[in-house]
């Protein structure tokens, strides 16, 4: 497969997102936008339009992103782009569609050259059309998406998570007294059916799982299962093991809030099969 597209390119952008997220190869070809290579017959022979992107795949050239994006998610559903209802669907090409009809096409470079020349408008009137566009049309965007519990959890990153003032097995958090407060951050990752090994944190430790699904055994205390997005305000001085139980890597944000010369982690019935507290990545 082959990408037409430019290094900022939002449209070229939608469509390597879509590649990347599904894990195909594809090579790229650059068209310099600001130099006008999208209006050279080269590339006018691949895209009549002169626009980017465009893609070259089983022996065809697909234009226009969402149709391509929607052809890579036919051709290659898995993992899927869409969701699995009719309403959901509706939702996402809803959401789609305001980007990519209402407040892109009106910001695009040859709209603003447009109002440039012939149109005599100055780079300050420019700047206005186009952040009075982009301003109106994130302002009803943001709020669709983020009011919505089926935004995706790759979608929450403004979101606020409050775990509350208890861990996930309802204890007090308590901080460590007496010692200056020392705070570390670790990206721990897992591979799929990998464990951790029984350890425990005597400190608090927030978790987000910025990927994947881990499952965690507490003993006595049951097992809970975790996945990409939730929070954990994690327990305290239990002994527990965590172990990937997706198909694919498990990746975990841990923050200690700890204090200097205590442990943040201790092993527990020998090794840990991965390390509880390697550096922050
Ligand atoms: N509706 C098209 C828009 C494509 C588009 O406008 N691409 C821009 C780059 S983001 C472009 O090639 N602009 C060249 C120009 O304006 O001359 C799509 O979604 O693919």
């Amino acid at each position: 497969m082959k990408l037409y597209g430019y290094f900022r390119s939002s449209a070229a952008f939608r469509v390597r997102i879509a590649l990347n997220l599904k894990r195909l190869d594809y090579e790229s070809a650059f068209i310099h936008l600001r130099r006008g290579d999208q209006r050279q017959p080269g590339f006018l022979e691949v895209n009549p339009q002169g626009l980017v992107p465009a893609l070259e795949t089983d022996g065809q050239v697909l234009i226009q992103s969402l149709p391509i994006i929607e052809y890579l998610d036919e051709r290659h559903p898995e993992p899927p782009l869409l969701p699995g209802d009719a309403a959901g669907r509706a939702r996402v090409r809803a959401l789609a569609a305001i980007v990519a009809c209402d407040i892109h096409p009106i910001n695009n470079l040859r709209v603003l050259r447009y109002l440039q020349r012939p149109l005599g408008h100055d780079q300050a009137a420019i700047a206005a059309w186009y952040n009075h566009w982009i301003d109106s049309g994130f302002a009803a965007f943001e709020p669709l998406l983020a009011g919505d519990p089926r935004t995706g959890a790759f979608l929450i990153v403004n979101r606020q998570h409050d775990t509350g003032v208890k861990t996930v097995l309802g204890q007090t958090i308590s901080y460590p007294a007496g010692k200056p407060a020392k705070v570390t951050a670790a990206i721990i990752t897992m591979l799929p059916g990998e464990a951790t090994g029984w350890h425990q944190h005597d400190v608090p430790m927030f978790d987000y799982i910025l990927e994947g699904e881990v499952a965690v055994d507490y003993g006595a205390q049951g097992t809970r299962v975790y996945r990409t997005g939730e929070a954990v305000m994690e327990a305290i001085a239990v002994a527990h093991n965590g172990r990937n139980t997706g198909s694919g890597p498990a990746r975990i944000l841990a923050v200690f809030m700890g204090a200097d010369s205590v442990p943040n982690t201790v092993l527990l019935k020998g090794d840990a099969s991965v390390p509880v507290q390697p550096p922050l990545q």
